[in-house]
């Protein structure tokens, strides 16, 4: 499959406006990683699918969660965490994507995790800073990107968890051990 097909298909599956929204990660996306040195088409792909299954059917996600060996501690936490580790596993088995290290920035681009690489630090950080998102604090956070993606990073999580906090809904643990891990790094 080409670009332009794979592109063709992701944003068949999402409405516009989240298509424009993939489309602002792919741009954040190559930046950040010609900025802190990862592989700018590996970012690029990995881009074009994070968000692939967002407007899956939650029953759809759900069935694959728990019948496809995926991380199903998923379905004890809200249905938003879950399209990222669906997304992972449809892009390898439905676009064919065997790296790695773009599933794995696909799967963890909502979470984090514990030790996460440059190019997931880059698809994650890219998913709160691009252009067209507008919510509290973006700027801040943008600007922290310029020179770090571990203080943007921190910076991202610690605004989501703070909505979380306010809407007192529950926060996924993974969310919690990735702020840490980063803001470790940080020191
Ligand atoms: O898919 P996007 O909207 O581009 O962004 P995302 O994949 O980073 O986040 C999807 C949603 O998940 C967003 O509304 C915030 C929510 N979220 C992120 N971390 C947690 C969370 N929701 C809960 N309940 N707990 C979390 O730890
Ligand atoms: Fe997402
Ligand atoms: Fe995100
Ligand atoms: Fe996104």
């Amino acid at each position: 499959m080409t670009r332009a097909e794979l592109i063709q298909s992701v944003s068949s599956q999402m409405p516009e406006k989240r298509w424009r929204h993939t489309e602002g990660v792919m741009q954040s996306a190559v930046v950040l990683a010609r900025r802190y040195g990862a592989d700018p088409d590996k970012a690029d792909i990995a881009a074009i699918l994070h968000d692939v299954a967002k407007y899956w059917p939650s029953d759809r996600q759900e069935q694959l969660l728990r019948d496809k060996a995926l991380n199903d501690e998923l379905l004890l936490y809200d249905k938003p965490l879950w399209h990222s580790e669906i997304g992972a596993y449809v892009a390898e088995t439905e676009y064919g994507i065997e790296d790695t290290e773009i599933l794995n920035a696909i799967r963890y681009h909502t979470s984090g995790r514990v030790g996460m690489t440059t190019l997931e630090k880059v698809i994650c950080l890219a998913d709160y800073i691009e252009p067209g998102r507008d919510f509290p604090g973006v700027d801040h956070i943008r600007r922290l990107a310029e020179t770090s993606l571990e203080a943007g990073l921190v910076a991202g999580f610690d605004s989501t968890i703070n909505l979380l906090l306010a809407r007192r809904q529950v926060i996924y643990p993974l969310t919690v051990l990735s702020r840490n891990d980063l803001v470790k790094q940080l020191e």
